[in-house]
C-alpha cells in the first residue's frame, strides 16, 4: 500500500486516467466472452446523445472545469480519449484482466513495456518470435544496453538456465511466429516468478483472449498486434497492453503520455468495432484452419506441417490444456526448395500474396523472405524457417474453395 502511495504521488497526471481503468475494472462483466466484447465499456449513458455505437471523439483536448480540474477524467487526448478508453475497457475484459492501453501499433506496446525496464537489464524472449520483435530487441533496445537472450522455452530446463541475475523481463508468444509452437504459459511463469522482480508478458496475438487467457495462466502482461484478429479487417494498425497490475498500470499510464504511441480515436473505434465479433470469426478461423492443415498433411508435395490442433504437433498436448481452440494460422514446407514455393504462391487464386494475418481474407507469404528477412540467416536455419516454409493466415472464405486453392497451387508447383 504505502509503495502504492509512493507510486500515486510520482505520477501524480496520470492518476485520471488510472482511475478511468480502475472504472474499467469496476465495470460490470458478463459470465461468457461474447457478451463482454458486446458490452463492457459501451454504455449509451457516456455520451449526451445515449449513442448505442460509441462515438468518435476527435478533440484533441478537453474543457476543464477550472485549472487543473478536470470535467470527466479527459484533459489531452494523448493521456486519454473517450473513443480509446471505451475500446481499452472492452479488451481488458475481455483478456481477463482490469487495464486496458491502447497504442499505435503492436511494436509500440512492445516498445513501450520494453521502457518499463532500464539500461543494463536483461530479457528472455522465445527465440522464435515476430521478425519485427526480434529486430527491436537486437537492433535497437540493444543500443540503449538491454540485451535479449533468444531461448527455446518449449525446454523449460533450457528456460530456467537463461535466466540471469539482472533478468527482468520475460517475452513470450504462443503460438510462435512463425513455426507455431506453443509454449506453456503457466509452468514458464511459476518458474519466472520464483523472483518476484521479473515480468511475465505474452504477445497474445495469433490466438486472440477468445482462445487463450495468459493472465489466467500466470502472466503479468498481455499484448496483442491488433492489427490482426482483434480488428480482423485488415485496416488498422493498433496495439495493446493489458493487465491486472494496478501499480504496473500508472507506469505504462505514464509512458503512454510521455512516450506518445496512442492510436487515433477512429482506429480504436474500428478496433471497437472488429471486437464485437471475434468470437465468431475465431470459430470459423480456427474450422477452416484445421481444415487446410489437415488436407496439407496429407498431400504428397507436402513435406512437414505445423498446426498446434493436429495430434502430430510436438506441444499439441500443450495446446489443448491452455487454450480454448487452435486458432487460424497455419505452416508448412513444401518439398523442394525457393521456386517450388515461389511457384506455389504465384500459382494461389484465393489466397493473397502479402504479410499480416487475422484478417477475414486468406493470406499466404515465406516468412523466410518477408515477415523473417530481419532475423539473421544463422537463426532462422536454427529455428527451421527456411526458404520452404510458407505461412498461411487462413480467412473466412468457403472451405471448399480455399482447399481447391491450395490444391491446384500445389499440382502446379510441385518437383
Ligand atoms: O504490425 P504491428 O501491429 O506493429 O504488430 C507487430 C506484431 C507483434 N506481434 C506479433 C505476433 C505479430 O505477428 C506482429 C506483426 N506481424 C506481422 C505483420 C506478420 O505478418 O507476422
Amino acid at each position: 500500500m504505502k509503495r502504492l502511495v509512493f507510486v500515486f504521488s510520482k505520477y501524480r497526471p496520470f492518476l485520471c486516467s488510472f482511475l478511468r481503468s480502475m472504472a474499467s475494472s469496476s465495470e460490470t462483466t458478463f459470465p461468457h466472452f461474447a457478451t463482454d466484447a458486446i458490452h463492457v465499456g459501451q454504455e449509451p449513458e457516456q455520451w449526451s446523445s445515449y449513442a448505442v455505437v460509441p462515438v468518435i471523439s476527435l478533440s484533441t483536448t478537453f474543457k476543464q472545469d477550472g485549472p487543473a480540474n478536470l470535467h470527466a477524467g479527459f484533459e489531452y487526448s494523448r493521456s486519454g480519449n473517450p473513443t480509446r478508453n471505451v475500446f481499452e475497457k472492452c479488451i481488458a475484459a475481455c483478456e481477463g484482466g482490469k487495464h486496458g492501453l491502447a497504442t499505435s501499433s503492436g511494436l509500440a506496446a512492445t516498445v513501450l513495456l520494453t521502457h518499463l525496464l532500464k539500461s543494463g537489464d536483461h530479457i528472455v524472449s522465445v527465440n522464435d518470435v515476430y521478425g519485427g520483435t526480434n529486430r527491436y530487441y537486437t537492433s535497437i533496445a540493444s543500443k540503449f544496453n538491454i540485451q535479449t537472450s533468444f531461448v527455446d522455452c518449449t525446454n523449460l530446463d533450457t528456460f530456467r538456465a537463461s535466466i540471469k541475475e539482472n533478468t527482468k523481463m520475460v517475452w513470450l508468444e504462443t503460438p510462435t511466429n512463425p513455426t507455431l509452437k506453443v509454449i506453456d504459459i503457466k509452468a514458464i511463469s511459476a518458474i519466472a516468478h520464483e523472483r518476484k522482480d521479473i515480468l511475465v508478458v505474452v504477445d497474445n496475438t495469433f490466438l486472440s483472449p477468445y482462445f487463450q487467457r495468459p493472465l489466467e495462466l500466470g502472466a503479468d502482461v498481455v499484448m496483442h498486434s491488433v492489427t490482426k484478429y482483434i480488428n480482423g479487417h485488415s485496416d488498422v494498425v493498433m496495439g495493446v497492453i493489458v493487465t491486472n497490475d494496478d501499480e504496473l498500470c500508472v507506469r505504462m499510464r505514464y509512458l503512454q503520455n510521455a512516450l506518445g504511441p496512442v492510436p487515433s480515436p477512429f482506429d480504436c473505434f474500428l478496433a471497437n468495432r472488429g471486437l464485437k465479433t471475434l468470437h465468431l470469426r475465431m470459430k470459423e478461423h480456427e474450422r477452416n484452419a484445421t481444415a487446410m492443415a489437415t488436407f496439407l498433411e496429407g498431400n504428397p508435395n507436402v513435406q512437414e506441417v505445423f498446426y498446434p490442433g493436429l495430434a502430430s504437433h510436438p506441444q499439441h498436448e500443450v495446446a489443448k490444456r491452455q487454450c480454448k481452440g487452435f486458432g487460424g494460422m497455419v505452416a508448412f514446407r513444401i518439398k523442394g526448395d525457393l521456386s517450388n514455393a515461389k511457384k506455389f504462391l504465384s500459382s494461389l487464386k484465393i489466397f493473397t500474396l502479402a504479410e499480416s494475418l487475422g484478417g477475414f481474407e486468406s493470406l499466404v507469404e515465406i516468412p523466410s523472405i518477408m515477415t523473417h528477412a530481419s532475423v539473421s540467416e544463422q537463426e532462422r536455419k536454427m529455428l527451421g524457417i527456411t526458404d520452404t516454409l510458407i505461412r498461411l493466415s487462413v480467412g473466412l472464405e468457403e472451405r471448399d474453395d480455399l482447399i481447391g486453392d491450395l490444391d491446384q497451387a500445389l499440382k502446379a508447383s510441385s518437383v
